[in-house]
Parts: C-alpha cells; sequence; structure tokens
C-alpha cells in the first residue's frame, strides 16, 4: 500500500517536473552542436580569419543566433598562451560565423569554442598552424614538445 501511494505520488509530480526541466533552455532544450572550422592566414604571420559553421548535430540543420566565442591553448602548453577569446560574428548565411584570430607563435591550438545564448555546448578543435598552412590534428597526432 505505501508503495503505490508513493507511485501515485510520481504520476501526480511527472507533469510540474518536466516542464521545469524544458523551461530552462527552452527552444534548445537537448541540441548539441557540431562545428567546423577552417582558418587562413590573413594579414600578419600569425593573424587568422577563421570561419566556423554551426550546424544541430541531430538534424543537421545550420545553428542561428548563436553566441560565439573562440578561445585559444596550444595542447602542449597548457597555461603558458592568454589569449583573449575571440568574438565571432553571424554571417549572412544562416549558422555561419566568422572570427579573427591572433596567436602567439605557430604550432597546434587547441581552438574552445564557446557556444552561448539560446544553446549553451563547448567544442573543442585542434588545428595546426603552421604559416599558411592550417590544417585539423587527429588524436594522437599532436606534437609532444617545443620551444619559446
Ligand atoms: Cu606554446
Amino acid at each position: 500500500m505505501k508503495y503505490q501511494s508513493k507511485a501515485t505520488a510520481v504520476r501526480w509530480l511527472m507533469p510540474v517536473l518536466l516542464p521545469a526541466v524544458f523551461l530552462a533552455h527552452p527552444a534548445f532544450a537537448q541540441v548539441r552542436a557540431k562545428a567546423d572550422v577552417t582558418c587562413r592566414q590573413a594579414g600578419g604571420p600569425l593573424e587568422y580569419d577563421c570561419i566556423v559553421k554551426l550546424i544541430n548535430a541531430r538534424s543537421s540543420e545550420p545553428l542561428s543566433g548563436v553566441s560565439l566565442t573562440i578561445g585559444a591553448d596550444m595542447p602542449s602548453m597548457p597555461g603558458v598562451h592568454h589569449l583573449r577569446p575571440a568574438v565571432a560574428i553571424e554571417d549572412q548565411e544562416r549558422g555561419t560565423y566568422r572570427a579573427k584570430l591572433v596567436l602567439d607563435m605557430h604550432g597546434d591550438w587547441a581552438l574552445q569554442l564557446n557556444l552561448s545564448g539560446p544553446l549553451r555546448d563547448r567544442i573543442v578543435k585542434v588545428l595546426r598552424f603552421e604559416g599558411g598552412e592550417v590544417g585539423e590534428v587527429k588524436a594522437g597526432q599532436g606534437r609532444k614538445a617545443h620551444g619559446h
């Protein structure tokens, strides 16, 4: 009998609890983002224009209206480089964002994409910046040490 009254209580609470969970982030309650990042040298040797395409990981629809900043750190030297996060601006093309990165040396950089606003997420992409060449670094290909 006691068990049954507990179950009844849960049934009564469900309509109250469920909407509360979704109201925390109304439109994007369970959305995860996927990002495609391409950068190319622009201006100085350590200046790069980066294009970030954000899509909904489930539906592959472009994610528009997201507040996006890009932080950067060197995985081989955590905490050594302190770059101010770059603010990305959405392009006319929905879900496409542009930011200018000014690094302080060439090498492998972990870019932290911080998504906020209607959707909160964080995506890390490791890219190798070597002059005009920028490419994605797959897991296990990172360089061990570098000098300053
Ligand atoms: Cu470094």
